[in-house]
């Protein structure tokens, strides 16, 4: 039974019990109600405590609703219900209170929540608004500024947070139950708080201030419709009378659900959640990865490390000698600090990752390591020479992982006494922040090791995607293909602020030459003329990026790429560049027609979408979600249209 009651003397205490995370799902709402039926009928009953099972408090809607026709009880009906019952109904929250989750809480009398606990409204993330009275209530209980962070921001707050804004009125730090029900006993004695639909529209403590986020927010989202709506919402929600102020909103919300920008961001909740989903490894154990081992001390190797010793899990680095080993080390020392001052980890967490970290330029302290990841330069024979000298020094049972971008992991593999082992594991930078992880699967690989790999990926709290083993993986490759097209952009008639943009404007948090300029045009400059040898010469090749790099303009750090930097990093149009992008459009003849945003954002789209749909037909991608959640998490497609794939699928804008 998804609800269920019973009575603790005078106080009835309903449990929703609807794994996973307690979904408000029509049998729940729909048992709501009869609970609401039974605790009033019963005069046994002066108050009531609303608890969950499981790990979570509700956890929202439930989202797989969303795309099926609405059935009754609708949950603003329940709600009301619940904020006019002549008990009180205390809401008593462990793990997290979301969306309707915490639309429910909110009509409760009252909040009280275990310390640990989670609360937020994270509809605009699914291109939606607060459908359950959310968008009225919060600002009629907190200020309402704090309010449109919530609803507009989607991110959740901690209890203590709650309690100072005056979202909750308890906490608890031992028995959540007990002291609802205690808090419930009392609250019974009580005069009731006037329900929070009944009253007046909250007023900001500073309404010019609310009025100026509210702009920014709504210029900010662009064509992003949610964080739009919620700002309405809360707009009418401080100006309408509740009634009327939660009648627009559920028509809002019922405008978007069906909306292709929610349909978009369900997709991706979806597929996010689906790429562990692998029926290979569905029977298999992980081996453990207690110790982890980095090579190489550079920005990538200390960001695995200090991801995995985020994740609560033993590091040791290894580099070609003292020095790059101490360097090593103070990256991560840095990226740990960083947390704690962030307060992302607190000073004993620090204090154990610190004691659990160790960096040296030894192989030999590999010794005990159960899984050992490589993230030394990217050139064939330096990976070659340091996985080699792994497979002599670590344990038969230890996994090795590469981290190339680019390189034939079949051939690394084939490199070691047991290729069985050896898998690619390729984090984006930065590695403790990005989430996504490709996993590159070469052929022969033990299962076991498979889901070693996504175990752990799952444990540092990333997302992991399985690849096959071509040039680049899923990410890279795709991403080579839109960029050799902004290339032939630049000498067919656009400039690299033209198409930059254009990308921005569809939504990318940076375009393609701003993301070159940052990471440096070196490296890729460096792999052009490794590969110019074996280049098909029918293919048609631009050489501006290389006339940039042997004029020494690396990018930003060197003040000139594509664009030029003045001292604060700041980039403008380059009119060197310009006329180098002209000259060589005179020197291939080409007679350049001015391209229109919608032109460029159409051939990127199109090459993007072509190389996605060759990598599933390769197998190289395991589905076409998977495809989506790789542009999403490495390039910041904008999550909102759904990824590549699901706009080719769907036309969806
Ligand atoms: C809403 O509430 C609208 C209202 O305002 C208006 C109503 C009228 N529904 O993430 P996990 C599944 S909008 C259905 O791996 P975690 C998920 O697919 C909603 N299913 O666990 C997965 O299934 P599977 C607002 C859901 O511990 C399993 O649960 N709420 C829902 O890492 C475990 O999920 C949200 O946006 C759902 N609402 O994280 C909350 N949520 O095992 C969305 C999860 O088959 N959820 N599932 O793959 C979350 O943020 C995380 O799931 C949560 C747990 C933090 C709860």
């Amino acid at each position: 039974m998804s609800v269920s009651w019973s009575n603790r003397g005078a106080v009835a205490l309903v449990r929703v019990d609807n794994p996973p995370v307690n979904a408000v799902g029509q049998v729940v709402r729909d048992g709501l109600l009869k609970a609401l039926d039974a605790t009033e009928a019963d005069d046994a009953v002066q108050a009531v405590v609303l608890a969950c099972a499981g790990r979570t408090f509700i956890a929202g809607a439930d989202i797989r609703e969303f795309d099926k026709p609405l059935v009754p009880p609708m949950l603003p009906d329940v709600l009301v219900r619940l904020e006019t019952a002549r008990k009180p109904w205390v809401a008593a929250i462990h793990g997290t209170a979301l969306g309707g989750g915490l639309e429910t809480a909110l009509a409760c009398s009252h909040r009280i929540a275990a310390r640990d606990a989670r609360m937020g409204l994270p509809e605009v993330t699914l291109g939606l608004i607060p459908g359950g009275g959310g968008t009225v209530r919060l600002p009629r209980l907190v200020d309402p500024a704090f309010a449109l962070k919530m609803i507009t921001g989607g991110k959740p707050v901690g209890a203590e947070q709650a309690l100072a804004v005056g979202l909750i009125d308890a906490l608890s730090d031992r028995d959540l139950l007990d002291d609802a029900i205690a808090l419930a006993l009392r609250v019974a004695a009580q005069p009731r708080p006037v329900p929070l639909a009944q009253r007046a529209p909250g007023v900001a403590a500073d309404a010019d201030a609310l009025e100026a986020e509210m702009q920014r927010i709504d210029r900010k989202a662009g064509e992003q419709q949610a964080p739009k709506a919620a700002v309405s919402a809360l707009r009418r929600a401080l100006t309408l009378p509740a009634a009327e102020a939660l009648m627009a909103e559920r028509e809002a919300f019922l405008h978007l659900r069906t909306a292709p920008q929610a349909k978009a961001l369900r997709h991706v909740f979806f597929a996010e959640r689906n790429t562990a989903r692998i029926e290979r490894i569905k029977d298999r154990t992980p081996r453990p990865f207690r110790a982890v081992g980095v090579i190489g001390g550079g920005t990538m190797g200390a960001g695995i490390a200090a991801s995995s010793l985020l994740a609560g899990l033993a590091v040791q680095m290894v580099e070609r000698d003292d020095a790059a080993a101490e360097a090593g080390r103070a990256r991560v020392l840095a990226i740990l600090q960083g947390s704690l001052s962030r307060g992302l980890i607190d000073a004993e967490g620090h204090a154990l990752m610190l004691e659990r970290f160790d960096a040296d330029s030894d192989y030999g302290a590999l010794a005990n390591a159960d899984l050992v990841i490589e993230a030394v330069f990217e050139d064939m024979a330096v990976k070659l020479d340091v996985l080699t000298r792994l497979d002599a020094v670590v344990q038969p049972g230890a996994v090795l992982a590469t981290n190339t971008s680019y390189l034939d992991v079949n051939a690394l593999a084939a490199a070691t006494r047991n290729p069985t082992r050896v898998i690619g594991l390729h984090f984006f930078s930065p590695a403790h922040i990005m989430k996504l992880l490709e996993i590159v699967v070469p052929d022969g690989l033990g299962d076991d090791v498979l889901a070693t790999a996504v175990a752990f990926a799952r444990k540092l709290r990333k997302i992991p995607v399985l690849a096959g083993v071509c040039d680049g993986f899923i990410a890279n490759r795709i991403m080579s293909a839109y960029r050799r097209e902004g290339d032939y952009m630049l000498e067919d008639g656009a400039m690299p602020w033209d198409v930059d943009a254009a990308m921005k404007d569809f939504g990318f948090p940076m375009g393609l030459f701003q993301m070159q300029d940052l990471a440096g045009l070196g490296i890729g400059w460096a792999m052009r003329k490794r590969q110019a040898a074996t280049r098909d010469p029918a293919q048609r090749y631009v050489e501006i990026g290389d006339r940039l790099c042997e004029a020494g303009h690396f990018g930003r750090k060197t003040g000139r790429g594509y664009y030029v930097y003045d001292a604060q990093g700041k980039g403008s149009p380059s009119p060197e560049t310009e006329a180098l992008i002209l000259s060589e459009s005179a020197r291939r003849g080409i007679a350049r027609v001015p391209l229109s945003q919608d032109e460029i954002m159409a051939r990127i789209l199109s090459v993007m979408q072509a190389e996605a749909q060759r990598i599933l037909d390769e197998g190289i991608a395991r589905c076409a979600e998977d495809i989506d959640v790789v542009m999403i998490n490495a390039f910041g497609f904008p999550r909102w249209r759904g990824g590549p794939m699901f706009m080719a699928q769907h036309s969806a804008g």
